[in-house]
């Protein structure tokens, strides 16, 4: 889909195509849509981070919270999302080894423990033996520190998906 197709979609058509760039976050696409006609994926993808950059603590702690767990069997609310299935398969998570997947999910529990929201790691950029190693350097990370990393996972995921979606190279 090139920039003028994004640029001719109504309201409800924008929201069904880009409400998940940001997992489970549609509101950010219906706040997108108002900034329209974007330039091509670099300007529209723009909009979606500076929407995240001028939430409260607590709003961008909630787009966090809407992730689900890496690895994990059940998202904390509703379902995976299709996107987030695809990536999550494609990173090979769901095959750790049952030693190593229950040492991950013991991490993930203490990451969540200590900042409030769940691992977020853009996996489609890592790979399988990366991300345990990531989730225990992270854990160590001051809280505000870890938030901006968090957030910039969520934007590289956001990145990956609208390229997907306009057929570009990300
Ligand atoms: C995800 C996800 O859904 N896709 C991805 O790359 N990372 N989730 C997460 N908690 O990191």
């Amino acid at each position: 889909m090139d920039i003028e197709k994004v640029n001719s979609m109504g309201f409800g058509e924008f929201v069904d195509v880009f409400g998940n760039v940001i997992e489970r976050c549609p509101l950010i696409a219906a706040a997108v849509w108002s900034k329209r006609p974007f330039s091509g994926l670099g300007d529209l993808e723009k909009h979606f981070f500076a929407f995240i950059d001028g939430l409260p603590l607590s709003g961008q702690e909630g787009v966090l919270r809407c992730h689900p767990e890496l690895a994990g069997r059940q998202p904390q609310c509703g379902r995976h999302s299709a996107e987030s299935q695809r990536e999550q398969s494609a990173a090979g998570l769901q095959n750790l080894g049952a030693a190593e997947r229950l040492r991950f999910t013991e991490l993930t529990a203490q990451y969540r423990t200590r900042f409030g929201f769940p691992f977020v790691l853009a996996v489609r950029l890592s790979d399988p033996a990366a991300a345990p190693r990531e989730l225990a350097r992270r854990l160590r990370c001051p809280p505000a520190q870890e938030l901006r990393t968090a957030l910039g996972e969520v934007k590289k995921i956001c990145h990956l998906r609208l390229a997907d979606l306009l057929g570009e190279q990300p």
